[in-house]
């Protein structure tokens, strides 16, 4: 991914048409968008074939089955199109080589969730974190994912993965996390849903945000 504006929206409306019009109007702020299970069950797959004509579409499944099944989404996922996938690393090393594997074959990215960024992400998250974290170094992962809500947290993810992978974090805004905050303590991304997709302005919305980064 092209490190332009350092924001990722996270497009959690449900509908094809609000999707595509928020998709086109921040498009000039935005490096990703994030398409999870609330649009694409309720437009299907066939959406991330819309929105990678306005910008590069990272699905975020939060892929945590088997191997053989891991890779059978994420075959799906990327022939839809799609430059990247989001997995969780809990299900272990042979699950997340699956994905990596497959994504090697398209050229497309894996990023692997570490900590969640609601409260309850400290409940089981917190203890394996770091492990997660470095479990993605040796598998090969393009990126992890950290919390905004906790840049501390950050900072610590970004000790283990050192420079090569990418931190993309959600959290700002509506889950209370600051954008300048959280890339200052490490992350090269923010992932940014509801204060831009509810906003009156949702391009005003991002353009807010990318001037708070300074990019
Ligand atoms: O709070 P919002 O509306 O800005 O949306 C945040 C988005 O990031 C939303 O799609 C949510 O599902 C996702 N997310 C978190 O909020 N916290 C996490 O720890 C992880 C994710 C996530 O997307 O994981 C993959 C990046």
């Amino acid at each position: 991914m092209d490190k332009k504006n350092r924001l990722i929206l996270a497009l959690d409306v449900t509908d094809r048409e609000n999707a595509l019009r928020i998709a086109n109007e921040v498009s000039d702020y935005v490096d990703s968008i994030k398409v999870g299970y609330p649009l694409v069950l309720g437009e299907g797959l066939g959406i991330v074939k819309e929105l990678v004509e306005i910008a590069p579409v990272i699905a975020d499944f939060k892929v945590a089955d088997i191997p053989n099944t891991d890779r059978l989404i994420c075959e799906h996922v990327f022939n839809a199109g799609a430059a990247g996938i989001i997995t969780h690393g809990f299900t272990g090393r042979d699950s997340l080589d699956s994905c990596v594997k497959v994504a090697n074959d398209f050229g497309t990215d894996v990023y692997v969730v570490t900590e969640m960024s609601h409260p309850g992400g400290v409940e089981f998250f917190r203890p394996v974190a770091e492990d997660i974290a470095k479990m993605a170094v040796e598998a090969g992962a393009s990126g992890v994912v950290a919390p905004a809500t906790r840049p501390e947290r950050v900072k610590d993810i970004r000790k283990i993965i050192g420079e090569e992978l990418s931190i993309i974090s959600p959290g700002v805004g509506a889950q209370g996390g600051s954008a300048a905050d959280v890339i200052r303590a490490g992350a090269d991304w923010v992932i940014v849903g509801r204060s831009i997709y509810n906003s009156d302005s949702p391009a005003e919305a991002a353009k807010k945000i990318c001037d708070e980064m300074n990019c």
